[in-house]
């Protein structure tokens, strides 16, 4: 199975990150973490994205807060998807983020998840590869049914 690369722009982002490679470890697919920054280590971070189809990715997940133009930058130099998390600020919550995420020109796509949407992100990379893993569509199946049992419990408890 193709590895799912994530990658973040400091250690402080960690905490949210980490929310993303459950949902991997969860599904059983296969990731690598990095903390690349498009500012503070821009070779290493453009080497990543430059390598990662022959390194045996196939989606990059890319979080970053502020002026973030981590996700930009990694779509910006492989045509494997790359899912943008925008991080939360202290400054601004996080829409500074989430506008320089999601405000991709044309043909650079950024598939941008909600601001510190990490579990979302870590979801939307297993149903990417399971494009081509039938295996990986059944566990997703599954995730769908236990979760709408979980909802449909708490509705019956609600009542009685
Ligand atoms: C961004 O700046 C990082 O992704 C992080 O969200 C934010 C602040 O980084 P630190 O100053 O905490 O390292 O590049």
């Amino acid at each position: 199975m193709k590895k799912v690369g994530i990658i973040m722009g400091s250690d402080s982002d960690l905490p949210v990150v980490g929310k993303a490679a459950d949902v991997l470890k969860e599904f059983g697919v296969p990731y690598e973490m990095h903390i690349y920054s498009a500012h503070r280590t821009p070779v290493e971070a453009r080497d990543f994205c430059v390598n990662a189809r022959a390194n045996g990715f196939g989606v990059i997940i890319a979080a970053a807060g502020m002026a973030a133009h981590l996700a930009g930058a990694m779509a910006a130099g492989t045509t494997l998807p790359v899912i943008g998390i925008p991080i939360k600020s202290a400054q601004l919550g996080g829409m500074d983020a989430l506008l320089s995420t999601v405000q991709m020109p044309s043909g650079i796509p950024v598939a941008t998840v909600a601001i510190d949407g990490a579990k979302n992100a870590g979801m939307l990379a297993v149903e990417m590869l399971s494009i081509a893993d039938d295996a990986l569509a059944e566990k997703l199946d599954a995730y769908r049914i236990k979760m709408t049992e979980e909802v449909l419990n708490k509705d019956r408890k609600l009542n009685n």
